[in-house]
């Protein structure tokens, strides 16, 4: 985009009271002076106050900047959910450097993707965790990536915020960023092969965050459960972590988005607010069918996104939490549309509803880009006061947006008769496995070598559990027999010894003798698709 455009529209922000004179290291400050006693996070094992939470920030901050690490390093970050992931967040800011947000089923081949990018100067990552041994991962990605000096894990950062050291007011001015930095490097759904990363303001994410609490009408009293990720956009800053912060209210941070984790959670810590994919909602509602154990009446928002929320799952929901269900259309790259609080049911099951700031303009566009009429199908593009411009370090990636600053969600979807966003599925070719997304491209890249394929193609197939899964199919090489057709199994463990991330699974494989074709002669994927659900 024309850099004249880019620098009016970020006056218009600054101009119109959008974006303040703020960073995440001053928000947490001014957090604690309001709240000291309040709890601020808390996990399984330990919580902290607002008042710990800003003094562990501070000391970690101190522990980066002996290190080495300057204003303006990226450090690569990865770490399951618990307090100290909110407490290194913070002291990252504070010690001016930019957290890279990779998520704990990233394996070698994103986290090398990531840091080839953006040449991290630290890895902090877990110890051994669930089995997998997070710190020889972070080495082996050392290795080819040489601007990586430290490999760091959770325990450094623990022993770090328990040194107690003080960073002094001196200290945290030089290495304040702007306020129109990036704070965080989020990870992109990705609409080519692996996965952008995407440069969030300190004033946007932050402004994000605030207006997103104020449109769920957020309390000091709010419990937010952290079920996803706690790196992945729709939990750190929307509003999750960061609106949760914003009020004195407290985040609950739950290592994994299994029912048997989140329900004992949400009764015990009296969650009033969790958000979910609705693969993870309908696991929850399927335990609480048959398991009454868990007192749940306290929840008044299931804020639900990240893939296709189905109807009937939507009704299911509203039956078991009547009022609570609110639809979240959501991307890291930005813009957040979300169902209001007034909206009756019929329109809570079916749409996404409207963008959640005054300054977000969006639209639904033909190939042209030219927008279509009402009730027509199209891509939906936006563009905000905190919708990013750019990918970072990504040049081959504008095309991603308009000329004029609009970003292009890849999305197929509509306008409803009221004015709500309606999403369809993809205009490319992304899958949602469950909320994750998995490129088509990327999984055929890798099994092309795979022992006996000669060619193959990979289809996302409507799941009922996952909204959508990955199908391989596959020409194998003339010397193979049916039975040799290797199994979803099989390729898995290729696939994860190849180092992709863990949640690129293959659900199903289908062995053809040749492809069906368009008339035009290209590969007929939609029937590959048709037959895959057949
Ligand atoms: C259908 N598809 C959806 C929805 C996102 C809030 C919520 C989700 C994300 C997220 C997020 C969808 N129905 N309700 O960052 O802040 C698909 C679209 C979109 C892509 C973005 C947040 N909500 N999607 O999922 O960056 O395809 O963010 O473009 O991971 O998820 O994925 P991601």
């Amino acid at each position: 985009m024309n850099e004249q455009i880019e620098a009016q529209l970020i006056k218009s922000y600054i101009d119109g009271g959008y974006w303040q004179d703020i960073t995440l290291g001053d928000f947490l400050r001014d957090c604690a002076r309001k709240w000291p006693k309040n709890i601020a996070v808390l996990d399984a094992m330990e919580s902290l106050t607002y008042e710990e939470l800003n003094k562990a920030s501070d000391s970690i901050a101190c522990y980066l900047a002996k290190l080495g690490i300057a204003c303006g390093d990226r450090i690569l970050f990865q770490m399951k959910n618990c307090v100290w992931h909110t407490a290194t967040l913070f002291g990252i800011a504070k010690a001016g450097a930019i957290p890279i947000m990779a998520l704990g089923a990233h394996r070698y081949k994103e986290l090398l993707s990531f840091a080839q990018r953006a040449n991290p100067v630290a890895f902090i990552t877990n110890e051994i965790y669930q089995g997998f041994n997070y710190p020889a991962l972070a080495k082996e990605v050392q290795l080819d990536a040489p601007s990586i000096r430290d490999v760091l894990t959770v325990s450094d950062m623990m022993r770090a915020a328990h040194e107690g050291n003080v960073l002094t007011a001196e200290q945290y001015a030089k290495r304040r960023p702007e306020f129109t930095d990036p704070c965080v490097l989020t990870c992109s759904g990705g609409s080519t092969n692996v996965p952008k990363l995407i440069p969030r303001r300190h004033t946007d994410y932050l402004y994000d965050a605030q207006t997103f609490a104020a449109f769920l009408d957020m309390k000091q009293s709010d419990v937010y459960l952290i079920a996803l990720p706690a790196s992945h956009n729709f939990v750190f800053g929307n509003p999750g972590v960061l609106g949760t912060l914003s009020l004195g209210a407290t985040a609950v941070m739950c290592e994994n988005p299994s029912p048997d984790e989140i329900l004992p959670m949400i009764d015990e810590h009296r969650v009033t607010i969790t958000a979910l994919v609705p693969a993870v909602l309908s696991a929850m509602l399927d335990t609480l069918s048959w398991d009454d154990a868990y007192d749940t009446t306290c929840l008044r928002l299931l804020l639900v996104g990240g893939a296709v929320l189905e109807e009937q799952l939507a009704r299911k929901t509203l039956q078991k939490f009547p009022g609570c269900l609110r639809q979240v259309f959501g991307t890291a790259e930005g813009i957040n549309f979300c169902t209001s609080a007034n909206d009756s049911d019929d329109i809570v099951v079916s749409c996404q509803g409207k963008p959640i700031s005054p300054a977000d303009k969006w639209r639904i566009v033909n190939e042209d880009l030219c927008e279509v009429a009402q009730g027509e199908s199209g891509e939906l593009i936006a563009l905000g006061a905190y919708t990013i411009q750019h990918y970072y370090n990504a040049p081959e990636a504008e095309d991603s947006f308009t000329a004029d600053g609009y970003y292009r969600t890849g999305d197929k979807a509509h306008v409803s008769a009221e004015g709500n966003l309606v999403v369809e599925g993809r205009v490319t070719e992304q899958i949602n496995r469950g909320g994750e997304k998995v490129m088509p491209s990327e999984i055929e890249g890798y099994l092309a070598a795979f022992p006996g394929i000669e060619e193959v193609q990979v289809v996302g197939v409507a799941d009922e559990l996952l909204g959508q899964r990955v199908c391989v199919y596959l020409i194998g090489e003339p010397e193979q027999t049916p039975e040799q057709t290797p199994t979803p199994m099989q390729l898995n463990s290729y696939l994860a010894n190849l180092g992709v991330a863990a949640h690129k699974s293959v659900d199903q494989v289908r062995s053809i003798d040749s492809w069906p074709l368009t008339s035009v002669g290209k590969i007929n994927r939609k029937l590959l698709c048709e037959w895959a659900a057949s």
